[in-house]
């Protein structure tokens, strides 16, 4: 497999020196708390404050004793202890389980539970063993927390131990101090809103753009595009920008491809799942960085790669010129497994072929001529096979199946003129199809479709409702599933194995900072 990645070395030395020294900073444990069942809460579980930290030296643990510390904010970094011992001397190590939280679910809900598709190991639980206690404990893993629970598993019947100090060394690549504040005019639950979003761009923001910090940890491309834009209007980072787009390009596969994501640890390397839209969001990155930077020569740098991915996705059109549907996950777009993404996939391919088109005249490549033409052929295509002139509707796939995501995207593409996109649009929210959004990263396709349509205000409605949403079940950072009809929903078996601080959820500060400021 490895030897299918061709390492370009020269990205990748660029990538590189391009690595970003973290911001370190020390945050210590707030409120000691009890986490009780209550069905009026998110995932039934409600937070009460049964004490200060400052109770907690004075609590002595031994065998069986735990205790829940709330940090009252979502932190990413290194957790440490000052522990002592009481007693006679420490005659037998100390075992505890340490548990961390994104949410109160995970303090409650055994994680021997879960019995889903992906790893349990995401979990964030260890046993630790204390051979010889002194003064600090800094565990090595780096975790995604708010909450922490401590179960002292044994100590000895002749010494105990109490906990002076709980505290996180958090770690970011984002510096706040370059965010400008929103104007004092703007609504308060916007800037609630706005605040989220950048929490959670700064604690995905570590050595690379991170989908989440609790799980997958990794840079992927469709996050990284999102990101991006919303780092633009916030912490300004674009070197950060500038090296993963390195990361990609040098790790592209033996054709071309850049694959949906990439491992840094231990070695740079590509994962290998590919995705025919995270692949072409490449070119979509890149030219958000040019108008961003002007910075002419990444581009000629990279070129080539950004319109590889156009060229190896387009070996897949049918002589209709439509793309032709190619298993399971050759394309994303959200995580709903009833998708037909067959048509979604093609907007997405015109999305890009246009972008390709814009550096392209810019830079005078000669692949203009042919972009401008095969866009004009894959738009009267998609027309022709995805339009329902009864239905005033794009339906999708070999179930003829309508859903919000086909139509948002054939909007973002420009594939109808915009007083059009501005009545579908209106149609689709009156038909409501069951084939509905479940990510974040999907709902901002949908704020994205309205703004272009026109629908400014019922965008910003939108996202004062789904964002705001989680704002209300007690988000500190926005969450990387949210279905306001089913609050556990995850594709992964388990909302405890969701990521609650998670990159492509970040976009309200993008649409609060470039629509309506
Ligand atoms: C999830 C990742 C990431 C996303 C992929 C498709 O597992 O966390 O956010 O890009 O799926």
């Amino acid at each position: 497999m490895e030897d299918a990645i061709v390492r370009n070395k020269k990205f990748i030395d660029i990538a590189e020196k391009l690595k970003p020294r973290l911001k370190k900073s020390k945050v210590y444990g707030k409120n000691l708390v009890e986490v009780v069942n209550d069905k009026n809460f998110i995932h039934g579980w409600k937070v009460n404050k049964i004490g200060d930290i400052k109770d907690l030296d004075k609590k002595v643990c031994g065998k069986g004793d735990s205790f829940i510390v709330d940090f009252s904010d979502h932190e990413v970094g290194y957790l440490s202890m000052k522990i002592r011992t009481v007693g006679s001397p420490q005659d037998a190590p100390l075992r505890m389980k340490v548990i961390l939280g994104e949410m109160p679910c995970e303090m409650k809900e055994p994680f021997s539970n879960y019995k889903g598709w992906i790893s349990s190991s995401w979990l964030q639980e260890e046993i630790i063993t204390i051979d010889v206690i002194s003064e600090v404990i800094t565990l090595p893993r780096r975790y995604s927390f708010r909450y922490l629970k401590i179960e002292v598993l044994d100590t000895s019947a002749k010494y105990k131990v109490i906990f002076d100090e709980i505290y996180c060394t958090t770690v970011t690549s984002g510096d706040r101090t370059l965010i400008k504040g929103l104007p004092e005019n703007v609504n308060n639950d916007l800037k609630k809103m706005d605040n989220v979003s950048i929490k959670t761009l700064e604690d995905c923001m570590q050595d690379v753009f991170e989908d989440g910090p609790k799980r997958d940890r990794r840079l992927w491309l469709g996050d990284l595009r999102l990101q991006a834009i919303s780092n633009y209007k916030t912490f300004k980072n674009y070197d950060l920008v500038k090296r993963c787009l390195y990361l990609f390009a040098g790790v592209q596969d033996n054709n071309g491809q850049v694959p949906a994501c990439l491992f840094i640890e231990p070695k740079i390397r590509a994962d290998d799942s590919y995705f025919w839209d995270y692949s072409l969001f490449f070119i979509d990155v890149l030219y958000d960085y040019y108008k961003e930077t002007k910075d002419k020569n990444i581009v000629r740098d990279l070129w080539s790669t950004a319109y590889r991915q156009i060229e190896i996705v387009m070996e897949n059109l049918g002589d209709d010129n439509i793309l032709k549907e190619n298993g399971d996950f050759y394309v994303f777009v959200d995580w709903n497994q009833e998708l037909e993404r067959q048509a979604s996939a093609q907007a997405i391919l015109i999305y890009c072929a246009k972008k390709a088109l814009q550096i392209a005249e810019e830079f005078n490549y000669e692949q203009r001529n042919f972009l401008r033409l095969k866009i004009k052929e894959l738009t009267s295509a998609a027309l022709n096979k995805f339009w329902d002139e009864k239905e005033k509707l794009f339906i999708g796939g070999e179930k003829r199946q309508i859903s919000w995501a086909t139509q948002i995207w054939m909007v973002i593409a420009g594939v109808i003129s915009k007083k059009d996109s501005k009545r579908l649009m209106k149609r689709l929210f009156e038909r409501k199809p069951t084939i509905k959004l479940v990510t974040p990263y999907a709902y901002h396709h949908l704020i994205e479709a309205l703004i272009l349509s026109g629908n400014k205000e019922f965008a910003i409605d939108q996202m004062k409702a789904y964002w705001g949403k989680m704002i209300e079940a007690g988000a500190d950072t926005f969450w990387e599933l949210y279905d306001p009809q089913d609050e556990k929903y995850s594709p992964y078996g388990s909302n405890l194995i969701n990521s609650y601080c998670h990159a492509w959820s970040c976009t309200p500060t993008y649409f609060i900072r470039e629509y309506l400021i």
